[in-house]
């Protein structure tokens, strides 16, 4: 067995779990931050059988889009008066960031 830890965004999580519902796939979703960005994101733990992986894994990649979005950086520079202030990067954001750990006993008491 696996436990995927699939960190996606907040606008694609509702999509996500209804699909992974639908599957059959057993999910539990946390609310969670991101280090750079220190926006809201969402953590999906997902249980699965190792045979079952490969088709979890297809349905985050279908449902989970990749797009850029501008964001204010959170490590500011210097300007020329010597005041450090935030300054807009553009992020690429969506798609997934996936783990995927091996699960040694997985009990339901
Ligand atoms: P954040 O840490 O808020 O990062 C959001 C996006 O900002 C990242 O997207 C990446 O495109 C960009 N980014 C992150 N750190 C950067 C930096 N030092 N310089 C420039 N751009 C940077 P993703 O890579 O798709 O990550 C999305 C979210 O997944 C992350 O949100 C974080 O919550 C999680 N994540 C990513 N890698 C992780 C890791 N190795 N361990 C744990 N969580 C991770």
């Amino acid at each position: 067995m696996k436990l995927i830890i699939a960190v996606v965004q907040d606008e694609d999580s509702q999509k996500l779990i209804s699909r992974l519902m639908k599957a059959g796939y057993g999910v539990t979703k946390l609310a969670t931050t991101g280090g750079f960005l220190r926006a809201g994101n969402t953590t999906l733990l997902i249980g699965v059988d190792n045979e079952r992986l490969e088709n979890a894994m297809g349905i985050i990649e279908n449902v989970c889009k990749s797009r850029k979005q501008v964001a204010t950086s959170p490590t500011p520079m210097a300007g020329a008066t010597g005041m450090y202030v935030p300054y807009p990067v553009e992020v690429t954001v969506g798609g997934a960031t996936v783990f995927v750990v091996n699960v040694e006993e997985f009990r339901k008491i």
